[in-house]
């Protein structure tokens, strides 16, 4: 049986990716050292609902599939945690058997720090944040220098490493032309929060161990995704994934839904002409699936974009607005004063044909999925504070 080390496996996509690879037969070990639960509880941002500990949803996942999902609580940015992950001498906080699962043959990483906002609250802020990412990164590049360089590594990047240049974006390499000669260059990148700047460290951190010791590495870079119902949350509701609606951790899309049911005007920044590409959350799971079964060569850096379609802030505000109303809420539409450093109008062209290559079938935003969000959050509609949802982090 494969094994599948996710590290970061209590977030938003880590729960629900274990689920999902345990559900397909894998062997999976996820570690996590809380963070997010944490910064959520240190900034009292709210979440829509409460989610059992990472223990509690392994053994519930248990009792309903039979399928067991081992876990270790441990801080990856400590890097004997890390190397222990390949080593075998540590101790899961929770398994049924407690059997070393061997050396990984996946390792999807996504132990960060995801919030922009979060990174610029102040410099404290940007230098956990840094910490963070980068140790992590760092560590587990060693970790498989040292022991195991056939590992393949699929790390979570994000679009925002690009930034939103004035000329087509390619799938993570671009082909030069200087002076006459060629090369093939990491494609230039110029990221507008502290948060995605890591990203870029990171996936420079990964180039140089592919290089150095020919590691196998696919980087996904990754759109805002939407969403919370996956095909393993619908089983018991405490499967369910974190879900944020605050301005630190919560996503456009995902903050547009509740802003709506609770009557507050959707919090568009700036003219909205911001583009970004998006995806729900299902399609997350299945593109992570799919680059972990179709895997990296050896001395590759294979890079995706990992983006199903794309709107600008107008574009989401207006369509939650059209559904919200044909569901009778009365959604209002305000242009905020742009608290990010940002393009508000900008050309935007990425190229995403590499995961629909693979495999990759897109779940588009229609009409019948924002309605389905609608359902599901209305049912905790009296969870929802109204004060965390904007406070004006500026950059
Ligand atoms: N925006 C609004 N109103 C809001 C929230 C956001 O107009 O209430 C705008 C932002 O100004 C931005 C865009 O919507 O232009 C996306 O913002 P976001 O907060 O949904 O996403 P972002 O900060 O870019 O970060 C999120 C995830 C991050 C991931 C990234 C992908 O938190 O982990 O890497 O999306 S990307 O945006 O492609 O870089």
């Amino acid at each position: 049986m494969s094994h599948i080390l996710i590290l970061g496996g209590d977030g938003y996509l880590g729960w629900p990716t274990a689920m999902y690879f345990s559900k397909r037969g894998y062997d999976v070990t996820v570690v996590d050292n809380y963070f997010r639960r944490n910064a959520c509880t240190e900034l009292d941002v709210g979440m829509l609902y409460p989610v059992p500990t990472l223990i509690e949803r392994a053994k519930n996942w248990y009792e309903h599939t039979g399928k067991e999902i081992k876990v270790v609580i441990g801080d990856l940015t400590n890097p004997e945690i890390m190397r222990s992950l390949f080593k075998g001498d540590f101790e899961y906080s929770w398994a049924i058997n407690n059997n070393f699962s061997g050396i990984p043959n996946t390792v999807i990483h996504y132990a960060e720090q995801p919030s922009a906002p979060y990174s610029l609250i102040n410099y404290q802020y940007a230098n956990i944040t840094i910490t963070n990412n980068l140790l992590v990164t760092n560590n587990l590049i060693f970790a498989l220098r040292d022991f195991s360089r056939d590992t393949h590594v699929v790390h979570v990047g994000t679009m925002g490493e690009y930034g939103t240049p004035n000329i087509d974006i390619e799938e993570g390499w671009l082909e030069i032309e200087h002076k006459s000669r060629k090369d093939r260059f990491l494609f230039p990148r110029q990221a507008s929060s502290l948060y995605h700047t890591t990203k870029i460290m990171d996936t420079d951190l990964m180039w140089f161990g592919v290089r150095m010791w020919d590691l196998r590495i696919t980087d996904l870079m990754q759109g805002p995704v939407y969403g919370l119902e996956t095909e393993d949350s619908v089983i018991d509701e405490r499967l369910r994934t974190i879900f944020n609606y605050d301005e630190i951790f919560g996503t456009i899309l995902n903050r547009f839904i509740v802003q709506a049911i609770v009557a507050y005007p959707l919090t568009v920044y700036g003219k909205g002409g911001q583009t970004r590409g998006y995806l729900n959350i299902n399609d997350t799971l299945q593109c992570v699936h799919k680059a972990a079964e179709t895997h990296a060569k050896k001395g590759q850096l294979r890079i995706f974009n990992q983006i199903m379609e794309t709107f600008s802030a107008n574009e989401l505000a207006e369509k939650v607005q059209d559904i919200g109303r044909k569901l009778g809420y009365q959604v209002k539409i305000d242009h905020l004063e742009n608290p990010r450093k940002e393009a508000e109008e900008h050309y935007y062209n990425p190229t995403y044909q590499g995961l629909i290559e693979i495999g990759v079938k897109p779940h588009y935003l229609t009409d019948e999925i924002l309605e389905g969000m609608f359902r599901v959050v209305e049912k905790y509609k009296d969870n929802i504070r109204r004060d965390v949802i904007f406070k004006g982090i500026k950059w």
